[in-house]
């Protein structure tokens, strides 16, 4: 097994707090600002890389995630919106269904056909329970998807979705506020979710400094996950690793 994919069986036991960045493909542009934050992102102990995005127009998909893998160590899971991001050359693929949402195609349509090109590949297939959260504005994801987003002051909502996902063997919950959210999900929510879950909770959405992410942990986070805010602003990286890494208190609380 490769180191990578060790590292991403570490980050999915949830034992203590880890910090994943959202790379979008259309975002991000090989070369050396890209390698730049690659170091980075190795200094500062990010544990996994997000690839993907709502919608891909972009072509330079390929060479993004080639530059990834030749400058860091760190493991690169699939964030897909669509079967025709199947990228065999990542260490794993979130394999989500939009479990908050009704539409047939995100619930098991696009699995179906995801499902033959997967089992030609080693990609680590996650099933993932992905629910989108209302942060203020509709998000790509949102408008994509077609999905009416969970109200963000019903907890209890979100709570009986991710218990479902659960019980249909989901590995992982990813509760998301949507990109560019304007405000990260609630910490009533997030910890409403977490204690009735014993599988990883993945937080994301809106969350652009080291207190948005120090909540998300505290409320129980098991993964926070960062785009927009260091696509935006890089040099918050280490803040926001500290932020979600350095509270003892949350380690090893399972
Ligand atoms: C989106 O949760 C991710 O799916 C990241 O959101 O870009 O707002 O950090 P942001």
């Amino acid at each position: 097994m490769s180191s990578r994919k060790e590292r991403l069986k570490e980050v999915l036991n949830h034992k203590r707090p880890r910090m994943a960045v959202l790379l979008d493909p259309d975002k991000c542009v090989e070369g050396q600002k890209l390698r730049t934050f690659l170091k980075a992102c190795e200094e500062n102990g990010v544990d996994l890389f997000l690839f993907g995005g709502s919608l891909i127009t972009g072509e330079g998909a390929k060479d993004v995630l080639e530059s990834i893998r030749l400058h860091s160590q760190i493991p690169v899971v699939l964030f897909p919106s669509h079967p025709s991001q199947i990228d065999p050359s990542a260490d794993g693929i979130l394999f989500l269904s939009l479990i908050s949402g009704r539409q047939a195609d995100y619930l098991i349509g696009h699995h179906v056909v995801a499902s033959p090109m997967l089992s030609k590949t080693s990609l680590e297939v996650i099933p993932t329970g992905y629910m989108l959260v209302d942060g203020g504005r509709t998000t790509t994801a949102h408008y994509m998807s077609g999905s009416m987003p969970i109200p963000k002051d019903k907890p209890d909502i979100a709570m009986a979705t991710a218990l479902a996902g659960m019980y249909l063997g989901m590995r992982l919950i990813y509760m998301d506020a949507g990109s560019g959210a304007l405000y990260p999900i609630s910490q009533e929510m997030i910890s409403a979710v977490k204690s009735n879950l014993s599988i990883p909770l993945m937080i994301g959405g809106g969350i652009r400094t080291s207190e948005h992410a120090q909540n998300a942990v505290e409320a129980g986070a098991d993964i926070v996950v960062i785009g927009n805010a260091l696509e935006e602003a890089p040099e918050l990286l280490q803040e926001l690793s500290i932020a979600i890494h350095a509270s003892s208190h949350f380690k090893d609380r399972h």
